[in-house]
């Protein structure tokens, strides 16, 4: 077997020689960026392809965090999960809103709905949850609290492009979802992303958002952001678009290897297929119990690193812990205990359209061992 760097994942790109006509008429027609052609027809795209009604472009998965609470003029307090990338809890803090922090489910690593009730108080004006992993939350409960309590919810759904619960899109749940299409996911535009939301009115409200504020030449009704996608990235955008289903089959093909070959390790645990979910495959964590397992799960990501093997430890550290937060009360460790442990626990293997069987069984026996 080679020992050639194995990464966590690898940018699914589409053919060169398809991407430089659609360059060649860019060049000519000189429109580069604010609404272009090759904008629209990835947002007519995208809606097709995810089944959804509106979407935004945007040019990462960040600044659809940050709009969207804008747009349904979030304040006060909102409900989130530690146990996410960073930016979830960022867009809070650009918002100027307080983060609160509640404990996750010890199997999904998604924020537990069970917690969410007693959090909320009269500043409590949305719930922002993370589908980790691109696995659903409880997409029932969270809506039945929120209207219980007239929340907003807001899914932070970058790692689930084209995921489906019953057929259903999982983007039309909540009053709104961002996706990311940054190059290590499932489908990435480069840099990019996108807000979905359910109305033409909350469409176009989040379209002025995106572009400072502005309806017309001489009007702008809110002080709004730059955060356009270029032509040149929904050019490529649309050509990654026709290679994403095979690129979630291959990743399946992996999951499936990965978890025949792992499920008798003992201290080895994996997130199961949920029934009646279109999953796609994005990352593959499993999680150490160093006491059944033998070694920490420090102790195997350095031993992966030494045979050239790269996996991340998403999400470790909480983002609970990072300055910036961890002086809230919410973030107290005894009141995270799950999050903590999976924080403690978790490694991303290697998970991309295209790893070989070579790199998948290398990936395997260096488990095991
Ligand atoms: N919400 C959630 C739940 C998120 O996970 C994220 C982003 C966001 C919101 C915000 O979306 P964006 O604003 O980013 O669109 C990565 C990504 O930068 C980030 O998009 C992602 N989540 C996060 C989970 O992971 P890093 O710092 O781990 O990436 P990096 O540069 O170390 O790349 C990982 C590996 O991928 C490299 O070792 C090699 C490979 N790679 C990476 C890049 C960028 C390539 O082969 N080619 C490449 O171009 O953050």
């Amino acid at each position: 077997m080679s020992d050639k760097p194995i990464m966590v994942t690898s940018p699914l790109l589409p053919p060169l020689e398809e991407f430089i006509p659609y360059l060649e008429d860019i060049w000519k027609k000189k429109r580069l960026t604010n609404n272009g052609e090759y904008h629209q027809r990835l947002e007519k795209a995208l809606c097709e392809y995810l089944d959804v009604l509106h979407l935004s472009l945007f040019t990462n998965g960040t600044l659809p965090l940050i709009t969207a609470l804008q747009s349904l003029r979030i304040t006060g307090e909102v409900i989130t999960t530690p146990y996410s990338f960073v930016a979830t809890t960022h867009a809070l803090w650009w918002n100027g809103i307080k983060p609160v922090f509640v404990d996750v489910d010890p199997l999904t690593g998604n924020i537990d709905p069970d917690k969410i009730e007693a959090a909320i108080t009269t500043k409590t004006s949305a719930i922002l949850p993370v589908h980790v992993y691109g696995n659903p939350c409880d997409v029932g409960k969270v809506m039945k609290i929120a209207d219980t309590y007239g929340l907003k919810v807001i899914y932070d759904a970058a790692h689930a492009f084209g995921v489906q619960i019953n057929g259903r899109s999982i983007l039309e749940y909540g009053d709104m979802s961002t996706l990311s299409f940054h190059a290590t996911k499932v489908y990435n535009t480069i840099e990019g992303g996108a807000l979905i939301c359910h109305s033409a009115e909350d469409k176009q409200r989040i379209d002025h958002l995106k572009n400072f504020g502005f309806v017309d030449e001489i009007t702008v009704v809110a002080p709004g952001i730059n955060s356009k996608m270029d032509e040149i990235r929904a050019a490529y955008g649309l050509l990654n678009l026709k290679k994403v289903d095979d690129a979630i089959a291959s990743r399946q093909g992996t999951a499936r290897r990965y978890r025949e070959g792992l499920r008798d390790v003992p201290g080895i645990r994996y997130i199961d297929e949920i029934e009646h979910v279109r999953h796609n495959y994005s990352y593959f964590p499993i999680f150490v119990d160093s006491n059944e397992y033998g070694i920490s799960r420090d102790d195997l990501y350095s031993r992966l690193k030494e045979k050239n093997i790269y996996g991340r430890r998403y999400f470790y550290p909480l983002i609970s812990t990072f300055s910036p937060y961890r002086s809230l009360e919410s973030a107290a460790p005894d009141k995270l205990p799950m999050a903590n442990k999976l924080a403690d626990s978790v490694i991303c293997l290697p998970m991309s359209a295209g790893l070989s069987d070579e790199d998948v069984e290398r990936v395997i026996e260096g488990v095991k061992r």
